[in-house]
């Protein structure tokens, strides 16, 4: 395809409640959306960088910077393909959430062109995805079972909740004596070292489905020291950011799940590999979730229809979010804890551009003409 112009959209929607974690708290949700118009087509993408830093280290600007003035440069006016996409994207050592935004535009219209859906074009076998929910850190575990009520009331079939030092192994334990039954899982994003592995030995009674991330942001050989120690598996999310690091952490037994979030690994092309590395030796995968608008929403819908992710994705229903979502349809719960996956061509939703220009900060068109 030859793209013509490429339209950066600097977003911001505010979270229907906040959302803590063990690195910080946010309401108001940047994002930088990404329009590709390319050989009469129109394709869309989505960073979900924060505006500061936190779960990583790109953040809008970082994003913005990527794009605008290294990716977005050499990728107008010359034919261009996924795979060169991907190959001029290495050369950026990092930034994955910003070539995350403009590959899942390119995927969009290459589906498009070939008239089926992202999922089909990604090698999706599934019509419906399995969901849960991703619960932030509450002030209370009081308040925290009354949002797993309210949650469950809903029809979510599981639950992942936050934690962090001071908020972890009481909470989670009055949690399962309030649910004994439920699909419970923990995430700490980073915010313990090997010393605290006792605690997570004391979670093994609680049965969790996994603990999320207790280690550094970037640590595979920590947590290849904590997995033998437990029954419940290790899951990865911030240390995996490539196909080398999935093999790194599966070679050293540091998991025995991954989290595979498209924006945390440059996009749809690394988190096929990383599916297809797992499937091959025997790890589950699921799809992690980054607070997406619909745009990056429905990309995730589509990569999780693919055989290996067997375990439920952070892919919760739009209005968990959003009062006001930038693309439609919405994506709403069914009674089986599923999201439907679009069938239409492309990434299957169509954007509000009313909507997207009432949540744009800032906006930018890069075309031929100033990039010739
Ligand atoms: O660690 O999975 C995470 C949100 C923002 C940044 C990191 C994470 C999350 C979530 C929410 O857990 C997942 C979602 O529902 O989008
Ligand atoms: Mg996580």
């Amino acid at each position: 395809m030859t793209i013509d112009r490429i339209t950066l959209f600097l977003v911001n929607m505010r979270l229907t409640a906040p959302f803590e974690t063990s690195f910080g708290v946010e309401q108001d949700r940047q994002c930088v959306i990404v329009r590709v118009d390319a050989d009469g087509l129109t394709g869309w993408g989505e960073c979900p960088a924060s505006h500061s830093f936190g779960y990583s280290y790109e953040t809008t600007t970082t994003v913005w910077h990527a794009l605008k003035d290294f990716l977005i440069p050499h990728a107008l006016g010359k034919p261009v393909d996924i795979a060169a996409t991907f190959e001029l994207g290495e050369h950026l050592r990092g930034h994955n959430m910003a070539r995350h935004g403009l590959e899942s535009a390119l995927w969009d219209i290459v589906a498009q062109q070939q008239g089926i859906s992202l999922s089909k074009a990604l090698g999706g076998t599934r019509d419906r995805v399995a969901v849960g929910v991703s619960i932030g850190i509450q002030s209370s575990a009081e308040a925290l079972i009354a949002k797993i009520e309210s949650y469950l009331s809903q029809g979510y079939g599981r639950i992942k909740i936050k934690i962090k030092p001071g908020y972890d192994l009481d909470i989670v334990k009055r949690v399962r004596a309030r649910f004994p039954r439920i699909l419970l899982q923990v995430d700490a994003n980073s915010a313990y070292h090997l010393p605290d592995a006792p605690l997570f030995e004391a979670m093994d009674e609680v049965k969790l489905l996994l603990i999320e991330q207790p280690f550094g942001w970037d640590d595979i050989y920590e947590h290849s020291k904590l997995q033998p120690l437990l029954d419940t598996p290790v899951c990865l999310d911030e240390s995996i950011h490539s196909l080398g690091h999935a093999v790194t952490a599966i070679d050293l037994g540091a998991c025995q799940i991954i989290n595979i979030k498209p924006a945390r690994v440059s996009g749809f092309t690394e988190s096929r590999r990383i599916h297809d590395l797992c499937q091959a030796r025997g790890l589950p995968v699921w799809c992690g979730g980054m607070l997406e608008t619909g745009i990056g929403r429905a990309g995730n819908v589509a990569l999780a229809s693919l055989p290996n992710f067997t375990l439920p994705g952070d892919i919760s229903a739009s209005n968990r979010y959003y009062a006001e979502d930038i693309a439609e349809p919405l994506f709403a719960l069914n009674p089986d804890s599923t999201l439907t996956v679009p069938t239409t061509p492309g990434l299957g939703v169509t954007v509000n551009e009313t909507a997207l220009n009432k949540f744009t900060e800032h906006q930018e068109v890069l075309d031929t003409d100033t990039h010739g």
